[in-house]
């Protein structure tokens, strides 16, 4: 089994931990960050082949290192470079939702985007588009209603998906590439 790194980033409040405790059920370890007052919640999950680290990073607006979460979320993702990052949104905010995208786009992370709060889009009357954001950014669009238990199944397969030896292959030889 390989060790694969996934980690949850997104504005507060958008859902991140419901999908962290629905990813990783009881499988979770409660610590703080180094040196930091924050939490840091990190999990496991087991999917085919791969064994998984999910952890839960702090909620930000941006990557920008202002404050205190925003730095740990930035060095997670930066220096540790995770597989993969579930970037959750809130998609009844998606403008405003993807300032932290941008960023994290711009960061280089491998992203899957969890267009969350699906349900309370859908009573305000949006109608979301997940097939044009996935195509204008270049990643994965799941959408979501996580308190719901709504679409995890397909956030597990698209993870599963991008985790695989092919996927990590591929990226190997994009970053050759880019040297
Ligand atoms: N209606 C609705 N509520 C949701 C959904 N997902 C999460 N919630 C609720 O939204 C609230 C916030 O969820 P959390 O999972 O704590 O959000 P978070 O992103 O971890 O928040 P912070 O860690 O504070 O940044 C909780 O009351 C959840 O039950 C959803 O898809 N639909
Ligand atoms: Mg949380």
């Amino acid at each position: 089994m390989r060790e694969v790194t996934i980690a949850l980033a997104g504005n507060p409040n958008v859902g991140k931990s419901t999908v962290f405790n629905a990813l990783t059920g009881l499988h979770q370890h409660v610590g703080n960050w180094p040196g930091k007052t924050v939490e840091r919640k990190e999990g496991r999950l087991i999917l085919g082949e791969h064994q998984i680290t999910v952890v839960d990073l702090p909620g930000t607006y941006s990557l920008a290192a202002r404050s205190l979460e925003e730095q740990i979320a930035r060095d997670f993702i930066v220096r540790e470079r995770p597989d993969a990052v579930i970037n959750v949104l809130d998609a009844a905010n998606l403008e405003r939702n993807l300032y932290l995208t941008a960023q994290l786009l711009e960061a280089e992370a491998r992203l899957v985007l969890a267009l969350n709060m699906a349900d309370v889009a859908a009573a305000r009357g949006l109608r979301l588009n997940p097939e044009a954001l996935a195509a204008a950014l270049g990643a994965p669009v799941v959408v979501m209603s996580a308190s719901k238990g709504q679409g995890l199944a397909e956030l597990k397969a698209t993870l599963r998906d991008l985790v695989t030896a092919s996927g990590r292959a591929a990226r190997s030889a994009l970053k050759e590439v880019a040297r």
